[in-house]
């Protein structure tokens, strides 16, 4: 079995070059917007969902130069929603990734504009036809894949739902659904673009690919509802207990901590489960499915 480390390493320090290459390519954007874009997007993360691109990629048979810009648009989207999410007037946070949120360190007006800027900017890097083809078909599909991810049906859909929890009483079936939407379908969206960058055309493939994501995008979840209550912030570098004083319905609050656990360990073992049936390549997927349950922050 290859070390998950060096791996991990590994599309970090990728996934950073690109990222930096993305914004370096934005000319003639104003330095007061690039500076704090940078300052976000560079340098930070455990960059999950890029690796989920990568891995995916691999499995469908893509090169790794085209999986280089849907790797970077997912990073770009997720980047964005962590500014907006941590706004006065969403969760109100002051630490992200170790130092002080967007609208901390600039103002609230550069961050709600910095996190527009990355959004538009994932999907002017996803569009974009490169020297490593992905047909033009399959770049749309791509881009409606990630709209539909991000907007009212996928991650922003989550988020009003994760505000108006607070407020409402929640039941089970309601937290996995704000869950599958706010934090499932990037995750989810980000198998598929592997996917598609390696042009599968096998649609038992591309179901698998999703279940398998689906899956690991609740375990996510679970595991940063289990990480809030059991780390401290300099680990989690974000506010850890932020949950439980924004008083939010989690995992843990409705099933307690070892309950919420085992389900995660569960969700998990169902993941890697699934891979059997996508081919003999999947090592890296079944060591990201362990990851999303055994990491630390
Ligand atoms: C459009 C006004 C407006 C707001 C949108 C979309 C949105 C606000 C918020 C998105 C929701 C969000 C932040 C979900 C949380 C998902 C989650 C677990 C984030 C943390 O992801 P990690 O652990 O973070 O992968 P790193 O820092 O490692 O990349």
């Amino acid at each position: 079995m290859k070390d998950f480390e060096a791996t991990w390493r590994y599309y970090r320090q990728r996934i950073e070059g690109v990222l930096e290459d993305k914004l370096n390519a934005t000319t003639d954007a104003p330095e007061s917007l690039i500076d704090p874009m940078k300052y976000v997007c560079l340098d930070g993360g455990k960059r999950f969902r890029a690796l989920l691109v990568y891995a995916s990629g691999e499995l469908a048979g893509a090169k790794m130069e085209q999986l280089d810009a849907p790797a970077s648009a997912v990073e770009l989207i997720h980047a964005y929603s962590l500014i907006h999410d941590d706004l006065p007037c969403m969760d109100d946070d002051e630490l992200r990734r170790g130092k002080p949120t967007c609208h901390v360190a600039y103002d609230e007006a550069t961050a709600v504009l910095t996190g527009d800027a990355l959004q538009a900017l994932a999907f002017s890097v996803i569009s974009e036809e490169s020297e490593q083809k992905i047909s033009a078909s399959n770049r749309i599909r791509m881009i409606s894949e990630l709209a539909n991810a991000s907007g009212a049906n996928g991650m922003v859909g989550g988020q009003i739902l994760d505000m108006q929890a607070t407020a409402n009483c929640v039941d089970f079936d309601q937290l996995r659904l704000t869950h599958k939407l706010k934090t499932g379908a990037l995750i989810k969206a980000s198998a598929v673009l592997g996917g598609l960058a390696g042009n599968v055309r096998d649609a038992d493939f591309m179901n698998g690919l999703e279940d398998y994501a689906k899956i690991i995008g609740l375990a996510f979840q679970i595991t940063d509802d289990i990480l809030d209550v059991t780390r401290n912030s300099a680990t989690l570098g974000k506010t850890a207990g932020s949950d439980n004083r924004m008083g939010k319905v989690t995992y843990v609050s409705l099933l307690g901590l070892d309950e919420s656990i085992e389900q995660a360990e569960q969700l998990s073992r169902t993941a890697i489960e699934i891979l059997r049936g996508l081919g003999d390549n999947t090592e890296l997927l079944e060591q990201l499915a362990h990851f999303v349950v055994t990491r630390s922050y």
